[in-house]
């Protein structure tokens, strides 16, 4: 073999290695991107998969945001989601409190939705008493005062037409964060009035149950599928924070609260009092706090609190359960809280109130 010769098997051996090397690096990319957007559902309606990928803008609304932002917080009142306004309300540094809406429920002892957005309008007012947060009374509004009649028509309020009036100045990179810890009535009224919501808000959701869940009957689905079916059918970005199955693991005991929450702030002793005074016997040693969990997730820079993936948006469906479709949008889902984490930055927030 001459010199000339050699060089050209050398040249060419280099050729076919760098284009196996690129061969394999597409595959590799091509095969993540697949697998990445997978849903895999074993109980809770079904499965499917996908071969698209989301777009680099669905991707940047899907994110946690950087930096200071906007958050408004439609809230039904119970324990966690007062636990989950004290703590927003002392997250300054990062959640800068737009307004607070009172959101319809019923229970046990509250039979219509009028009386429940009734009871959550009086629940986050004591709590922005308690907290001082006097500069806030003014920005408080009464959510719908029955649940959607349907997918089409929405429940006019006060919360649903100060979300739109809200949101005017935000869109592009610069998102209005509306976090829900309750049935999607508010949000989902505001997108039928004005669907260019969608443009302009990312919506953060304490709802539905995880896929491998016996089922989805969980609280704010069930209070109001209607409303969820049309936050999750519309463009909206959507961040859903499963309760059981994810967000039933961030629980905390009534020992740890009396324990952690050592500053004697007159709203530390009626969180503590609510805890004490809501377990069901003397042997509820601890509770979820659920809806803190959504606080968590728009305070998640650098995943310190949770961990979550982009998906196919599941429909909820009126027989308590998820079906799939593969046009459905790409959403946000969250399957993993850091629960000591999390207590342990909500402890020290509750702890700067005077
Ligand atoms: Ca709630």
């Amino acid at each position: 073999m001459d010199a000339k010769t050699k060089k050209l098997n050398i040249i060419t051996a280099i050729v076919v290695a760098l284009v196996l090397a690129i061969t394999a690096l597409v595959t590799a990319i091509a095969v993540s991107s697949v697998s990445s957007y997978y849903i895999v559902v074993n109980k809770n309606g079904g499965a499917v998969s996908t071969t698209r990928t989301p777009t680099k803008e669905e991707v940047e609304a899907l994110k946690v945001p950087e930096g200071v932002v906007d958050v408004v917080y439609d809230t039904d009142g119970s324990t966690d989601d007062l636990f989950a306004l004290a703590y927003l309300l002392a997250s300054g540094e990062k959640l800068n409190c737009k307004a607070v809406f009172a959101a319809p429920f019923t229970d046990g002892k509250t039979y219509l939705p009028s009386s429940g957005v009734q009871k959550s309008y009086k629940a986050i007012n004591g709590v922005l008493s308690l907290c001082m947060r006097y500069d806030l009374t003014d920005s408080v509004y009464k959510g719908a005062d029955s649940f959607l009649p349907d997918e089409e028509n929405a429940v006019d309020s006060a919360a649903a037409d100060r979300l739109i009036e809200l949101s005017a100045g935000y869109g592009g990179d610069k998102r209005l964060f509306v976090v829900c810890t309750a049935a999607l009535t508010n949000v989902a009224s505001a997108l039928l009035i004005d669907p260019t919501l969608a443009e302009r808000v990312t919506v953060v959701w304490l709802g539905g149950n995880s896929f491998n869940s016996e089922n989805n009957r969980e609280n704010n689905t069930y209070k109001d599928v209607a409303a969820a079916r049309v936050v999750f059918a519309s463009p909206v970005p959507l961040v859903q924070i499963q309760c059981d199955g994810v967000a039933s693991g961030f629980y905390m005991t009534s020992e740890e609260a009396e324990r952690s929450l050592s500053k004697n702030s007159a709203i530390n002793k009626y969180l503590c009092e609510l805890v004490r005074s809501n377990a069901a016997d003397p042997y509820e040693w601890s509770r979820v706090l659920w809806d803190v969990t959504a606080i968590g997730w728009v305070l998640n820079e650098g995943s310190r609190f949770t961990e979550e993936t982009i998906a196919l948006a599941p429909t909820p469906e009126y027989n308590d359960k998820y079906s799939f479709s593969d046009n459905a949008k790409f959403y946000k889902y969250v399957y993993k809280i850091y629960r000591e984490r999390l207590l342990a930055d909500m402890f020290e927030k509750l702890n700067t109130y005077d």
